[in-house]
């Protein structure tokens, strides 16, 4: 708390036209914003309305994979190509697991740091404040701000493939997915988790031994699944490519781009795009309403009633329903409740 309002007022002769500065290319008022964003300060709303008349111009990449797959290392790459391809690039590497900014991420701060100098590449990481929900509509709204910034396409970066990246990945209109060679149990995570959000594979560090069989594995898997090889079941086939890159070698980067475009061109021709921006926009709806609910039960009810609840609850001198029922009841849901 003494954070937020630490630094609030420092900010709020700052905040003057905002979105007009953002929508200008200044990248210090899109810096801003992005903080606005991640601090959850209430005035960012307002802004983001306004933003939202401006966004909806960019390809949102997802990039995810188990840690140390060469995920950034490939960003990285793609985001120096893109450039060669005179694109205005934006890059949120998004932390699930760590609070706040951990160490992984300065890794890849330092790393891409060569890029950051650019005025047409804006990076910047983003970590959990312990809420799952939370990070994904923090990263929906940063990718706003980046749009309507002009930014495209955008490279949403997160480690791993548990439950809390697909949330994010689902912000997503391309999902890539890295797997590098000899790493198993990435297979079987990518079975697990993520092979229903997947539209490409990157096998990266071809230039290590045994690339060809992740490559084969992979190949297998979607062949084993072809329903899957396009994700929605209601849309033409989308067949999902294995690609193999080399970092070291500077190998099969411009093919990365090329099939992330012409996944971008089917999204188009199909009408996929507008499928999934409809879902996209319901879910965002339904999840600010969640956000709202939460907030209004934390305002009405005390730390020491909940402990009374819980506790409650747990010496059955009461159940989980009746507490959830008197809850909703303070806040105003009543009449939607079932008598
Ligand atoms: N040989 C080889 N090594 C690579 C390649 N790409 C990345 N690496 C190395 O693999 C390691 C992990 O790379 P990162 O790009 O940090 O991987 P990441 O998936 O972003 O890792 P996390 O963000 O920590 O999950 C680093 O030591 C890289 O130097 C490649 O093409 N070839
Ligand atoms: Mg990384």
């Amino acid at each position: 708390m003494y954070r937020r309002t630490a630094w609030l007022p420092r900010y709020r002769c700052a905040l003057e036209n905002i979105v007009e500065r953002l929508l200008n290319g200044d990248r210090r008022a899109l810096a801003r914003m992005v903080t606005l964003i991640e601090n959850e300060i209430p005035a960012a709303r307002r802004y983001l309305a306004e933003l939202h008349q401006h966004a909806g111009r960019a390809h949102i990449v997802g990039v995810t994979g188990a840690p140390g797959a060469g995920k950034s290392t490939l960003v990285t790459h793609l985001v120096r190509e893109l450039r060669r391809r005179d694109r205005k690039v934006g890059v949120i590497a998004v932390d699930p697991t760590s609070p706040f900014t951990g160490g992984a991420i300065l890794g890849d701060r330092i790393r891409m740091m060569e890029l950051s100098g650019d005025s047409k590449v804006f990076i910047r990481s983003m970590a959990s404040r312990g809420n799952l929900g939370g990070l994904a509509a923090s990263t929906r709204d940063v990718v706003r701000a980046l749009d309507a910034a002009g930014y495209n396409p955008i490279i949403i970066e997160t480690v791993g493939t548990g439950q809390a990246e697909v949330e994010v990945m689902r912000t997503a209109q391309t999902v890539m997915v890295v797997a590098a060679p000899g790493m198993g149990d990435d297979i079987q995570a990518i079975k697990a988790g993520i092979l229903e959000i997947a539209d490409l594979f990157v096998v990266s560090k071809a230039d290590k031994p045994g690339s060809d069989q992740t490559v084969a594995e992979l190949a297998m898997l979607l062949s084993l699944d072809p329903i899957r090889r396009t994700h929605d079941k209601t849309l033409p086939y989308w067949r999902i490519p294995v690609l193999k890159t080399s970092a070291i070698k500077d190998q099969g980067i411009p093919q990365v781009i090329d099939a992330m475009q012409q996944h971008y061109e089917y999204l188009v021709e199909s009408g996929a795009i507008n499928t999934r921006a409809r879902r996209q926009v319901r879910s965002e709806v339904q999840a600010l309403i969640l956000n709202a609910v939460v907030n209004a039960i934390k305002a009405t009810t005390t730390e020491e009633e909940w402990q009374h609840m819980v506790d409650d609850i747990n010496n059955k001198e009461r159940d989980p329903y009746s507490v959830a029922r008197e809850l909703e009841e303070r806040i105003g849901l009543k009449q939607f409740l079932p008598s």
